[in-house]
């Protein structure tokens, strides 16, 4: 019995690059805010999202899974991100059992909840496990610059995936588990109808100010200031949209912004306080987090969202270092994947010297909140190849120029 399903599992595994073939050969097919609430409204249906995600779910993982297969050799044969690849082949065949199956049998629809809640877990370490990917690449091969270029591509690519096929499993099991949230009676899965704002602006910066205070026994207060237009007045900032994927934006924000704020004004009794300006208009919800800390070189704003320059070891913390509230995770990176997942952005604008700007960018109308999702083609397949070309910038001298070579010969 042992050695039958041993021959099975290899049989479904030799069978595995043959469907990833097949299945990126589709573009994945993105959702609308709208198409989100649908399915989870009064005509929900859980044998249309379960005949959907058999087909999307595979069509998403193999789109991913052959950008893996791009990565450079050194990197994809590091034991981590062996086993993600691993997990994604895992899932891919636990989906690929549902093809055949009635999609009129409501055991199956069971079986098929607690398989997307099986892959959800198994997926849980991605992030810290490709982390570390990158930590044994970059401990063999120090000083290969090039590759920070191509990693970032590839991990944007690969993290937004990741955002995405989440977000599938998260509304299905969320919608489909038999069960109300009694809290949110009007939540749809994970997606909030009326998401207010202002709201998830006190709870993330509530629970930074508890971090900052246990870290450094004193935060900044928050101001928070809704900047309505004349038609809006009265009416609370609201927008169709996930309060977790919010939270986790803003709460990465406002560590960065008490950080900066303590760390400047260590010598001083009073702490300038967070401003946030929320505005919401006909196309944008804008939300600018503004401290006054002491700000970061221009040149270094990009090194914030790179996941090659914040993938260190955690530091050893000795005696009488403080843990610092916010580091170089790969918070700001995954924030602003969270910002761009249903069309907006995540930027930072700081004054050396003065403060830094934060702002999130989100869709106001839930028509133009469309997940923006990787595909892989040709084009992708290009940007995978672009290695050791030489830049066509000159590179600045340090040296003054000796203008003296160039004097005219007598
Ligand atoms: N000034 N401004 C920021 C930081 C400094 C800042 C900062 C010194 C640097 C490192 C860090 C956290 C903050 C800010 C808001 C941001 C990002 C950076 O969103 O005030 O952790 C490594």
């Amino acid at each position: 019995m042992k050695f039958v399903r041993f021959i099975m599992k290899n049989a479904a595994l030799a069978s595995v690059p043959k469907h990833i073939e097949h299945f990126s050969k589709f573009s994945p097919s993105p959702l609308s805010m709208k198409q989100f609430l649908d399915f989870g409204s009064i005509n929900a249906c859980e044998k249309t999202s379960f005949v959907f995600l058999r087909q999307e779910l595979p069509v998403r993982l193999s789109n991913i899974m052959k950008e893996i297969n791009l990565l450079p050799n050194k990197l994809l044969t590091t034991a981590s991100v062996q086993t993600v690849q691993s997990w994604y082949i895992q899932s891919l065949m636990e989906i690929l059992e549902f093809l055949d199956k009635n999609p009129d049998d409501f055991k199956v629809l069971g079986e098929f909840v607690d398989a997307l809640v099986t892959i959800r877990n198994r997926h849980n370490d991605v992030v810290p496990t490709m982390a570390q990917g990158i930590i044994e690449y970059k401990e063999a091969f120090p000083q290969d610059l090039v590759t920070n270029q191509n990693i970032q591509y590839f991990l944007d690519r690969f993290y937004m995936s990741r955002i995405s096929i989440r977000m599938l499993i998260n509304q299905h099991t969320l919608i489909f588990d038999g069960t109300l949230n009694p809290l949110h009676p009007n939540i749809i899965g994970s997606i909030e109808p009326q998401c207010e704002v202002g709201d998830v602006v006190q709870d993330a910066f509530h629970s930074a100010k508890m971090l900052c205070d246990q870290y450094y026994l004193r935060s900044p207060d928050l101001i928070l200031q809704e900047m309505c237009s004349k038609k809006k007045k009265n009416l609370p900032m609201s927008i169709v949209y996930v309060p977790s994927h919010l939270y986790h934006m803003l709460f990465e924000l406002f560590k960065n912004a008490m950080r900066a704020t303590i760390e400047t004004h260590d010598n001083s009794n009073t702490l300038p306080p967070i401003h946030v300006r929320l505005s919401l208009g006909d196309e944008d919800m804008s939300i600018k987090v503004s401290d006054k800390g002491r700000g970061v070189p221009f040149r270094r704003i990009e090194n914030f969202f790179s996941y090659m320059f914040s993938t260190a070891p955690t530091p050893q913390m000795g005696e009488h270092t403080r843990p610092p509230l916010a580091g170089f995770g790969y918070g700001l990176p995954i924030s602003r994947l969270y910002a761009q997942y249903f069309q907006g952005d995540l930027k930072l604008y700081s004054m050396e010297g003065h403060g830094t700007d934060a702002v999130i960018y989100l869709k106001a109308l839930s028509t133009d909140s469309i997940e923006r999702l990787p595909v892989y083609n040709r084009t992708a397949l290009k940007n995978y190849k672009v290695s050791q070309e030489v830049d066509d910038w000159c590179i600045p001298s340090k040296e003054p120029l000796d203008l003296s070579v160039y004097k005219v010969p007598k």
